[in-house]
Parts: structure tokens; sequence; C-alpha cells
């Protein structure tokens, strides 16, 4: 095994990712090493290696030259290796607090070693378990304020940030996303994974005219619109959270696209997850809905004000403008992303593990209805409050 230039790639396994690791010097000795593989993306295999004399660990994420979930039929690009190592950098530029530290990568292998964090948990599973986070909506406001004002026209000036969205042409995982949450579940694709008692909505969705018509708007504007390096994928399994601390980790859909498809993505599984929970601590993830939203205005804002390139910044009505724009954008993809986590391929698993089916069908229901308002009205929204509100609506109905 290499880690050189000149290395072959070769998929890691338990074994070979410690003697990896050892190459690299992460530890100071060979002995007392252990791995597991972790993955349980669609995409990836993550190794975690801890050292059983300090409990020290590192992961090492590797890329795989197909889709994890399907196999060797459906190839896929090792360069998403690099768009996630270079993201994370440039990420962690604008907020280290909330990015893993990357120690190592290599190209060849399409390798990141990265920071343990096995002390914090995966959000999704966590939401699934009756966590909360109480601080996760500041942490990942705060972490989309500073990651997409900074890498925008108005903080690096329009050279800096061509030079840079040239870097994130990322044209393979753009196609899944363009395929997999525009376009297939609006129609009736053999991917979809419809349950049985949801043919008849699905049916209903598919041939309403006004939800295509405005679906289309939304895929062309992702495809065409570079603001901001996004993340890319920012679903609740793309965070590593505890009540004190937020991580976010998987950019390896990074791209220059529309601020509000990162900001969208996070309200759509924060609310896929509050419709699935039915006890009282439901308003708590509500609340990280509409919190996520004004702490990103609140700091996007402050960003606009004091660190802008762009000569028009300061004209009455043109930060409001571009927030309206933001938010409407935001509205948008959420009811993309909560489309596809109901009728496409990829689930939301915590609605997925409802056992009573009457209950299961209701909440998926609700929330494709939920989708098509977003998609269809989305101009209509001016507040995070009146996205909380139209989910409150749609339970009840
Ligand atoms: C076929 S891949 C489907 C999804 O997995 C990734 O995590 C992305 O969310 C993608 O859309
Ligand atoms: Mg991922």
């Amino acid at each position: 095994m290499s880690t050189s230039p000149k290395a072959t790639y070769e998929p890691l396994n338990e074994q070979t990712a410690i003697q990896l690791a050892v190459k690299l010097n992460v530890f100071e000795a060979a002995t007392g090493l252990s791995c597991r593989e972790i993955g349980d993306g669609n995409l990836n295999l993550v190794f975690h290696i801890t050292e059983s004399a300090t409990g020290r660990g590192i992961i090492i994420k590797q890329a795989l030259p197909y889709v994890r979930v399907i196999g060797e039929s459906w190839p896929l690009t090792l360069e998403r290796a690099r768009m996630e190592s270079e993201a994370l950098q440039i990420f962690a530029r604008y907020a280290p607090q909330y990015v893993p530290v990357v120690h190592h990568t290599d190209e060849q292998y399409a390798i990141t070693v990265m920071e343990d964090l096995s002390r914090l948990k995966i959000v999704r599973t966590g939401f699934a378990e009756g966590e909360v986070y109480p601080l996760l909506s500041t942490h990942i406001g705060e972490y989309l304020a500073r990651t997409l004002y900074g890498t925008s026209d108005f903080a690096l000036g329009a050279d800096a940030r061509r030079e840079l969205a040239l870097q994130f042409h990322n044209p393979e995982l753009c196609k899944i996303t363009e395929n997999f949450v525009f376009t297939y579940p609006l129609i009736d694709d053999e991917s979809n994974a419809v349950e049985p008692g949801l043919t008849e909505l699905a049916q209903e969705l598919w041939s309403d005219q006004k939800l295509l018509l405005e679906g289309a708007k939304l895929k062309q504007h992702f495809m065409t619109s570079a603001e901001a390096l996004l993340h890319g994928d920012l679903h609740t399994g793309s965070i590593f959270a505890s009540d004190e601390e937020t991580k976010v980790i998987d950019p390896e859909f990074a791209f220059y696209g529309p601020i509000g498809y990162d900001i969208g993505l996070f309200i759509a599984n924060t609310l896929l997850s509050a419709l699935a929970r039915q006890d009282d601590t439901r308003e708590q993830l509500l609340h990280h809905v509409t919190n996520v939203w004004n702490v990103f205005q609140t700091r996007y804002t402050e960003l606009w004000q004091t660190d802008n390139q762009e000569h028009f910044a300061a004209v009455p009505g043109y930060l409001d403008y571009q927030l309206q724009h933001i938010l409407e954008d935001t509205v948008g993809y959420a009811g993309s992303e909560m489309m596809r986590r109901v009728v496409g391929l990829a689930h939301a698993k915590d609605i997925e593990a409802i056992q009573d089916d009457a209950k299961r069908l209701h909440i998926k229901s609700s929330a494709a209805r939920l989708a098509r308002d977003f998609i269809v009205n989305r101009s209509r929204y001016q507040s995070a409050e009146q996205i909380v509100q139209a989910l409150q609506q749609a339970d009840q109905g």
C-alpha cells in the first residue's frame, strides 16, 4: 500500500486502513490499534481507527469508484474525495468550529483522514432517538451564513469567486442531485420508492402541472445560479452533534449553487423529523426551523454590512431583496427535498421507522402536500415562522 501520487487505487478494508494510518504516522505506535468500518451513507467507506492505550481515534473516509448502495453497475467519480477534502478546508476558513479537522488527503487513494467525531452523534439518528440538540440551529445558522456569505461574490469579489467556482466543477455529483432530488420524484421513474398506500397521491403529484412547472424552475436555478460554495447535501445525516457541539461533514456534493439550497435541505430534514415526532419535544425541532433562518439572516446581514466588495451593497433595499430571494429559494428547495424523501429513492429513516401504517401514511402525505405548497407557493413566504405554521396546518389537515 502507498499513498504516494503513483499509488494505484484500491478499496481499503479494516486491516489495510490500520496499515495506512501507521504509514501516515497518525499514531505513535503500530500496536493496539483497532478499526471498524462504520459508513452508513449511500456512497462511501468510513473507517474509525482507535488506539487502545490513549483512546485517541481518527476517521479515514474513502470514496469507492461506484455508488456503495447500488454496486459496481453504477460507477461514480473518485474526484468526489478531492471535492470533499478541499471543501472541508475552505469551510474551515470561515467557520472552523463547525467542521472536522482534516489531517491528510490523498487523491490517488481517494481518502480524507480527519478528526474523530465519535464523541458526537449523527443528528438524523439522534432525532430519531428523541434528542433535540438545543444549540443545533444556532450553530448551523452561523455555519451557513459564514460559509455561504464568505464564498459569495459579495465577500470575495467576482474574480476570486469565479476562480473558486472552477475548482468545484462537480458534474457527476450535481447530476445525482438533478436526477434524484429534482427530476425523478416528480415523474413516474422506476427509481422511486412509493409505498402502496401513497400510489394515488403520487399519481396526483406527477400530473400536477403547476408543481412540475415550479419544480422545473427550481431545478434550472440550481443548475445555473452560482451564488456561493454550497455543502450540496446538508441533510441531518451530514451533521454530527451533541448538546454543546455541532460539526458539518460530507461535503462531497460541494459546488457553486444557490444559497437557499443548503438552508432548505437542513430545514426540510428537520421538518420531516418534527413530523415523525409525536411528543411535546416536537416544538423544539420546529424552533430549529425558525431559529436557523433567523440566525442565518442576522449573521449574513452583519457580514454584508461590514465586509462587502459590491459597489451597490449600500443601495437601500438591495440587502432586503437578497434575503427575500434566499428565503424564497430556501422554501422551494425545502419542498424539493421533502418531496424526494417521501416519493424518491432515499427516504427519511425516522418516518420509515414508524410501525403504525395509518400514522406513517398520514405523516408522509402531510409531508408531500407541504412539499408541494413550498415548491408552488415559495414566493408567498416572508418569514420562517410561516414555514412552521404551514407544517402545523398540514399536520392537522
Ligand atoms: C443515489 S444517491 C442518493 C442520495 O445519497 C446521497 O447521500 C445524496 O443525498 C443523494 O441524493
Ligand atoms: Mg453524504
